[in-house]
């Protein structure tokens, strides 16, 4: 869909609820969505969520104060969309070039529970070693927030390998008080200090230094419990294999200049996806669904 049909589009809102093209931070191009319940932001580079917040609650993702809005670099909160690949890569864009791109806005549907759902889409040519593929990616934006990330291999003689990951950031209120639960008994990569292989012996996970894990072999749901907001957090995903956890803490955090130094305090990465032991192989012509639902429960 072309800014000008969407512009003609906002022309014509649906029953409840409203959708436009703004310019946001930097000027860059987002979409904004206001249901009768909840309000999100939808930058076209990335396809980035920036925020989404139930009416008359806080905000469920973080954004830090500090991150960049310009074009090619990528934005430092919201749910950043990892592909092709998960972490560093030498001379290459850490996390994979798709949340760097400009996506292209495909289709806006107000649904019949009163949501809203938007979609984006994404060619990528064969580069950096990849075939050629195709991204799409839809927002259900109502009382939660929907993700579907849809990957179809286009190359016709050669499968394509890769990583995908959602790598959202919560708002907590203290990231010292929080726990997140569902993950006890998982394999997981402990990356602070190199990689070490261990497995998750605590019902209630907690954070008082760098954590940054990569569980592996599990689709459990997660739930982030914040004490401070009264509120629990739930990741609930679909064709996913891999939990990311990751506060970068205080070293970290004053190593980021995209980040406040004392960012750390408010945040939670809890990321779902297939990355690492998890990566995926998809035969040409095949498509590849990754299922994302966040949502509130109270305590
Ligand atoms: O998901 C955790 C992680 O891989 C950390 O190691 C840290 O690098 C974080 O992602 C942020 O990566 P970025 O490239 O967005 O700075």
């Amino acid at each position: 869909m072309t800014t000008e049909q969407l512009s003609d589009w906002s022309k014509r809102q649906p029953a409840s609820g409203a959708v436009h093209l703004v310019k946001g931070h930097g000027g860059l191009p987002l979409v904004r969505v206001e249901t009768a319940t909840s309000t999100a932001e939808i930058y076209l580079q990335g396809a980035h969520v920036s925020h989404f917040q139930i009416k008359g609650q806080e905000p469920m993702l973080f954004m830090s104060g500090k991150s960049r809005f310009e074009p090619n670099i990528p934005i430092r909160g919201g749910i950043p969309l990892i592909l092709p690949w998960f972490g560093p890569r030498e001379g290459l864009a850490a996390h994979g070039w798709a949340r760097n791109k400009a996506w292209d806005l495909q289709t806006i549907t107000p649904e019949q529970d009163g949501s809203i759902s938007v979609s984006f889409v994404l060619e990528s040519p064969g580069i950096s070693g990849f075939g050629p593929f195709k991204s799409e990616y839809a927002v259900n934006v109502g009382t939660a927030l929907s993700l579907e990330l849809r990957v179809t291999n286009q190359a016709t003689d050669q499968d394509l390998v890769f990583e995908n990951c959602l790598h959202t950031y919560f708002v907590v209120k203290e990231a010292a008080d929080l726990a997140v639960a569902g993950l006890k008994g998982t394999r997981y990569l402990d990356k602070v200090g190199g990689i070490t292989e261990r497995t998750e012996t605590a019902e209630f996970i907690t954070i008082s230094s760098e954590v940054d894990r990569v569980y592996y072999d599990t689709a459990a749901r997660v739930e982030i419990i914040d004490p401070g907001l009264k509120r629990i957090i739930r990741v609930e995903k679909l064709n996913s294999q891999s939990t990311v956890v990751w506060n970068p803490w205080i070293a970290k955090a004053k190593a980021m200049p995209d980040f406040g130094d004392e960012e750390y305090h408010g945040m939670v990465c809890v990321e779902s996806g297939n990355v690492g032991p998890n990566r995926l192989t998809l035969a040409p012509g095949k498509t590849e669904t990754l299922k994302v639902r966040l949502s509130f429960t109270g305590i």
